[in-house]
């Protein structure tokens, strides 16, 4: 299996569609009025992340992304359409960056998680909407806005459960091939093991989780000497480490400080993860020693002897990770900032609420609700009574309530589905 963990892709959202400018010239209507309708909203780019991803490969074969424009409006008031959101899945762990600035734009650390990278752009609107009591005719329309535009850098970062760290050579590929099915290279010289291996450990019926072999790690590691630098990266997710000691070496007490000291210095706080000790090779002769010279020196750490060749041991280990593993969050890596599209509201089936609020920028807001979509349906919202009973709709179902509560203040713009109506506040 590749491991295909960064991709350059580039995105491009659609523009949203024209607003137009057309008159009403309907038979008996001696005065037609402006009925250019909005153009439709362009289509965004969605991230999702989803379990069933478990690399890049896709986004390595297309490496454009571009969602479709709105449609123009049209005559007689009526909307263009808005273009479907293009949804990108990608695997739990990704992190998408801009390009331009190395800005994340968003860590995707859940299943079903959406963040959009690129907005689309917004519809205009028609000229029906600049009617005002002096110029009964505006001839103008406003156009539709691009949709975003960027260039991302999608990495997968390795996600388990579970990393093994240590020197090399010391057994972490045949600790990893004797709980797992997976089969790592194994030898008795260093760097064996040269890109992060994955396995499926069972513990028991009920519990499983994955393990990540990595590399062997050497002094100066952090600051890039021998493999480890490239595949520190890949344990900043990993949320317990088992750090694993030759008990045959001279002196594993040095070896397991040397280790300590690199994770240390790298950037990801690794040092702060919780740490099992296998102290591996307990058949070596002088094992025994050293072992028990290593808890005087450590009385507080959690010590696990072993002797991987012949998987012994190796189950006390399991076990306590498993009693461990539920407890321990997952470490996003970066504090994301999609400053614009910032999620205010989240519908939630299960509370029955009837709507829900986005905010899409300093003063835009998205409001989504079938249940208000419906009643629109039989609404024309260019009659001053409809546009009363919508108002009145807005109220009641405790909408714009709930706009103010989020800080929706006076003249913002909030739209529904192709409708935009601006929030008044009445004295
Ligand atoms: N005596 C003894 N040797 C072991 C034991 N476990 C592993 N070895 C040997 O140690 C050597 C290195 O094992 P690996 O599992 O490849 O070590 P590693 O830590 O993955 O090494 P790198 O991938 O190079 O970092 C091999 O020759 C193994 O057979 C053990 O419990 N006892
Ligand atoms: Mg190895």
């Amino acid at each position: 299996m590749q491991f295909i963990d960064k991709v350059k892709v580039h995105l491009k959202a659609g523009n949203g569609g024209d607003g137009i400018v057309a008159f009403r010239r309907e038979k008996y209507v001696p005065l037609g009025g402006p009925a250019g309708g909005d153009g439709g909203n362009g289509g965004s780019i969605v991230f999702v992340a989803d379990t069933n991803k478990s690399t890049l490969l896709d986004q390595r074969f297309h490496r454009s992304i571009k969602a479709e424009n709105g449609e123009r409006g049209k005559t007689k008031g009526m909307f263009g359409a808005s273009a479907e959101d293009v949804i990108v899945k990608v695997p739990v762990g990704t992190i998408v960056k801009d390009l331009a600035d190395e800005r994340v734009l968003a860590d995707l650390t859940a299943d079903g998680q959406r963040e959009v990278i690129c907005q689309g752009g917004k519809g205009g609107r028609g000229n029906r909407h600049f009617a005002t009591s002096r110029n009964t005719a505006p001839e103008h329309a406003e156009l539709g806005t691009s949709g975003e535009e960027r260039d991302v850098e999608i990495e997968l970062k390795l996600l388990a459960d579970v990393g093994l760290v240590g020197l090399p050579s010391v057994g972490k590929s045949t600790l990893l091939s004797v709980v797992s099915a997976a089969r790592p290279e194994i030898a008795d010289y260093p760097f064996t093991t040269l890109t992060p291996q994955l396995g499926m450990v069972k513990v028991d019926n009920t519990f499983s989780f994955v393990m990540a072999d990595l590399p062997g790690l050497i002094e100066g590691a952090a600051e890039g000497k021998g493999l480890g630098h490239d595949f520190l990266k890949h344990i900043e997710r990993c949320r317990l480490l088992v750090h694993v000691l030759d008990m045959g070496h001279e002196d594993p007490i040095q070896d397991y400080e040397v280790i300590n000291r690199e994770l240390a210095d790298y950037p990801g706080k690794l040092s702060e993860r919780i740490q099992l000790i296998l102290c591996n090779k307990m058949d070596e002769e002088g094992a025994e020693e050293k072992l028990q010279a290593f808890r005087e020196k450590y009385p507080d750490r959690e010590v696990f002897p072993a002797s991987t060749l012949i998987n012994e041991g190796t189950e006390a280990l399991l076990w306590r990770i498993k009693q461990l593993l539920p407890e321990i969050p997952l470490y996003p890596l970066y504090d994301t900032e999609l400053s614009v599209e910032k999620k205010v509201f989240r519908y939630d089936p299960e509370e029955e609420k009837e709507f829900a609020i986005f905010r899409e920028g300093e003063h835009l807001w998205r409001l989504e609700s079938e249940k208000l979509l419906r009643r629109m349906d039989r609404l024309d919202l260019h009659q001053e009574e409809d546009a009363l009973r919508f108002a009145r709709l807005l109220r009641n179902m405790g909408i714009e309530e709930a706009l103010r509560q989020e800080g929706c203040q006076n003249g913002d713009e909030v739209y529904i589905g192709d409708f935009a109506f601006d929030f008044v506040e009445e004295d």
